[in-house]
């Protein structure tokens, strides 16, 4: 199959998730063609089955705001025409879904029809989709994809209940590469970071207001009160200051380190012994599933999807949003030296669910029943 990715080429977790399916597809035998903005962060490496085009942007005096969206569609009509792509599969809605709307009203008129699959990752729904400047032209695009699909059933039901869709939305939870996301042996790290033994907490994200980045640093305050304890934050964004003067003032700044993006975050979290994500929002937490395929469990709070990913009692806890005291108390049951092993196991075991290799196959036959329905209706 020739298939056509549009996504964010950043680390945020809806680029993260289209590249790598991109990559399993390609290792299938694929054909897979990128278009973004920028090389997307993991397609680093040469496969032949990988193509990638980039969507070029062009300015002018009188453009105050690029029109990226009709640069877009322009390459991704050039791309489906001359690379005789079968499917276009769209990851987050804003603006790739339109995009892709326009892309097949261009192609039409040529003769050819290009099905459309869009997947929905969470914010393109649960925060910035939903804004009335946006929500009329989203309702609209994710009508007119051939296929949706959404990371998790409580992103399916937000869908439905913020929007008129009337779309069938398919359920295909986010999934990992176990080969890539599993515990390494970094006992150097390990003794570098907590030489006297403490235990090590981490958190990942873009450092958006969402991720309430600010609790998790609260949270690790009130463990290192009652153990030795370090943290290690991972990833940047627009709360990155306000974190580090937040630590500044709480003065434990000895304690935590942060570290920026980084790629190969699986190496920081072999070594980790608990992972915090206290989102306000989270549709799905690809971030705690790379936890916990490195055998880490997680403390989250139990907003969107996370209840689906991360099970209270068993690969972690899940508590209401801001509430730091029952997750900082939590977070100090699991760290007991006679609890951690438990819930380690239980974390890896829940992260082999959504390997990969079980996740590939959904989104094939997704592919083929688009394709299918679509050329019903030719
Ligand atoms: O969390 C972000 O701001 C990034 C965002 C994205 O689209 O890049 O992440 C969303 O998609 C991820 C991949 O499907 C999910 O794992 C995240 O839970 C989701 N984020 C939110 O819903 C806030």
């Amino acid at each position: 199959m020739k298939i056509g990715i549009v996504c964010y080429p950043t680390f945020g977790g809806s680029g993260v998730v289209a590249t790598e399916l991109g990559i399993a597809l390609a290792k299938e035998g694929h054909h897979v063609h990128f278009i973004t903005y920028s090389q997307p962060t993991r397609l680093d490496f040469f496969n032949e089955n990988l193509f990638y085009h980039e969507v070029d942007i062009r300015t002018y005096p009188l453009f105050k705001y690029p029109p990226y969206e009709l640069a877009l569609a322009s390459k991704m009509s050039d791309v489906v025409r001359y690379e005789g792509l079968d499917i276009l599969h769209v990851h987050y809605a804003i603006p790739h879904a339109s995009a892709a709307y326009l892309t097949k009203q261009i192609l039409q008129t040529e003769g050819i029809d290009i099905p459309i699959a869009t997947t929905l990752h969470g914010t393109d729904i649960t925060l910035v989709g939903k804004d009335p400047s946006y929500a009329p032209v989203v309702t609209f695009s994710i009508n007119q994809s051939d296929g949706v699909t959404a990371v998790s059933d409580s992103l399916k039901e937000d869908t439905y209940s913020h929007f008129k869709v009337t779309k069938d939305i398919k359920v295909i939870p986010n999934f990992i590469d176990l080969e890539r996301f599993k515990k390494q042996k970094k006992d150097h790290f390990k003794t570098a970071i907590c030489p006297n033994g403490e235990k090590l907490v981490v958190h990942t994200s873009n450092f958006r207001k969402v991720k309430r980045v600010d609790d998790a640093v609260r949270i690790f305050k009130k463990i290192r009160e009652e153990i030795p304890a370090k943290c290690l934050l991972v990833g940047d964004g627009p709360e990155r200051a306000n974190i580090e003067k937040l630590c500044r003032e709480i003065g434990n700044c000895d304690d935590i380190r942060f570290l920026g993006k980084l790629d190969a975050v699986e190496e920081v979290l072999s070594v980790a012994d608990l992972f915090l994500m206290p989102s306000e929002s989270e549709s799905f937490g690809l971030a705690a599933l790379e936890a916990m395929a490195c055998e880490v469990p997680v403390i989250s709070s139990n907003v969107g999807g996370l209840p689906e990913l991360n099970i209270h009692g068993e690969t972690g806890f899940l508590s209401d949003v801001g509430n730091i005291d029952e997750m900082t108390s939590n977070a100090l049951h699991i760290l007991k030296d006679e609890n951690l092993p438990k819930f380690k196991e239980n974390a890896l075991a829940r992260a082999n669910l959504f390997d990969v290799t079980k996740i590939l196959p959904e989104y094939e036959s997704f592919y083929n029943q688009v394709i299918e329905e679509r050329k019903s209706l030719a």
